[in-house]
């Protein structure tokens, strides 16, 4: 198994430290414009003996080194800094991923490509249409990362441990994502049966907002812990083909009633990246909020053109 992972920023090498210390691939290697790529590959694969893994780990400025690779990573782009929206970084970060995409298809053109980079709905359109891969094998990372904030606040909030929360947040990773309250539960119960609305609600916009909290912290870039092992859940289900589902953006050509756009929506992951797209009853509400979420996406992409 050869990983690839593009832009070895924060969340880039902490992406690469996770796949080897859980030993997901023979190959792993860090591609980045600046020099310091090959001083954050070296260090990783210095762990090698005491994490028990024989990954062989590249860091490499040559887009050459990523032939071959089964996936690859994109978090190459800008973070976040307080104040800017993921939208504010449309323009800078779609001529890199555009770069990225064109680097792909040429040296690597049977990967399975998750993209990370923000605004994520966005890039992940970018790189399917920049690339010409089939829609099931570019994937974008969020809604993981959306759904353990929810359950982190939830847990909290009710002095569990996060394991006893299932939650799940759909649609777009930004502002207009969409908790689901329905299929969230605590300990097997539903969430409206342990919490009140008003803290319901308040739990919603700490997610919708889970971002910028951390950016505001940070003062300097955007999370990396979560989002990391929010990435390395999925390339998990892709190596093992376990056929999990979680929820991922995709692709849509008539799902849930929408078609040119990626959105947020519960996939089944396995050897060929996305291998289903589970159809799921939504209540009326969702489905308006989870609409809007489209909208919001749709007008990114015309702003492109
Ligand atoms: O849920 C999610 N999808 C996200 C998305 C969660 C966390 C972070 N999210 C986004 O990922 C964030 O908004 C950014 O757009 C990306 C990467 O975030 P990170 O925090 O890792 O940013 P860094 O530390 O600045 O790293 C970016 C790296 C940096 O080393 C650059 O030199 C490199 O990208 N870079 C490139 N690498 C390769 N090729 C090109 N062209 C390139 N341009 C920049």
């Amino acid at each position: 198994m050869k990983i690839s992972v593009i832009g070895a920023g924060m969340v880039g090498s902490t992406t690469a430290q996770r796949i080897a210390d859980k030993k997901l691939a023979d190959e792993l290697v860090l591609v980045d414009i600046v020099e310091s790529v090959k001083g954050k590959a070296l260090d990783i694969q210095e762990s090698a003996s005491i994490e028990g893994f024989s990954t062989k780990v590249i860091g490499t400025l040559d887009y050459k080194e990523i032939s071959g690779s089964d996936i690859i990573i994109v978090t190459a782009g800008l973070p976040r800094q307080p104040g800017m929206s993921r939208d504010d970084l449309l323009a800078k970060n779609s001529e890199i991923v555009k770069k990225v995409a064109q680097n792909i298809k040429e040296y690597a053109k049977n990967a399975i490509v998750i993209v990370v980079t923000n605004p994520l709905d966005v890039m992940s359109y970018i790189m399917l249409k920049e690339t010409g891969f089939d829609k099931n094998k570019v994937i974008g990372m969020a809604g993981i990362l959306d759904t353990t904030r929810f359950a982190t606040f939830i847990a909290e909030e009710l002095n569990v441990t996060a394991k006893d929360v299932k939650a799940l947040v759909l649609g777009s990773h930004g502002d207009s994502m969409v908790p689901v309250i329905e299929e969230t539960t605590v300990k097997g119960k539903g969430l409206s049966e342990v919490l009140d609305k008003e803290k319901i609600e308040e739990l919603v916009e700490r997610t919708r907002k889970g971002g910028a909290e951390i950016v505001n912290y940070l003062k300097k870039g955007s999370a990396f812990y979560a989002p990391s092992s929010s990435v390395v859940k999925m390339i998990n289900a892709i190596v093992k083909d376990s056929k999990e589902v979680m929820p991922c953006s995709v692709y849509l050509e008539g799902e849930y009633g929408y078609s040119g756009i990626y959105l947020g929506l519960p996939v089944k992951l396995g050897k060929n990246g996305v291998e289903e797209i589970v159809e799921m009853e939504l209540s009326e509400t969702v489905k308006k909020q989870l609409d809007n979420s489209a909208n919001t996406t749709k007008n990114n992409i015309a702003k492109l053109k």
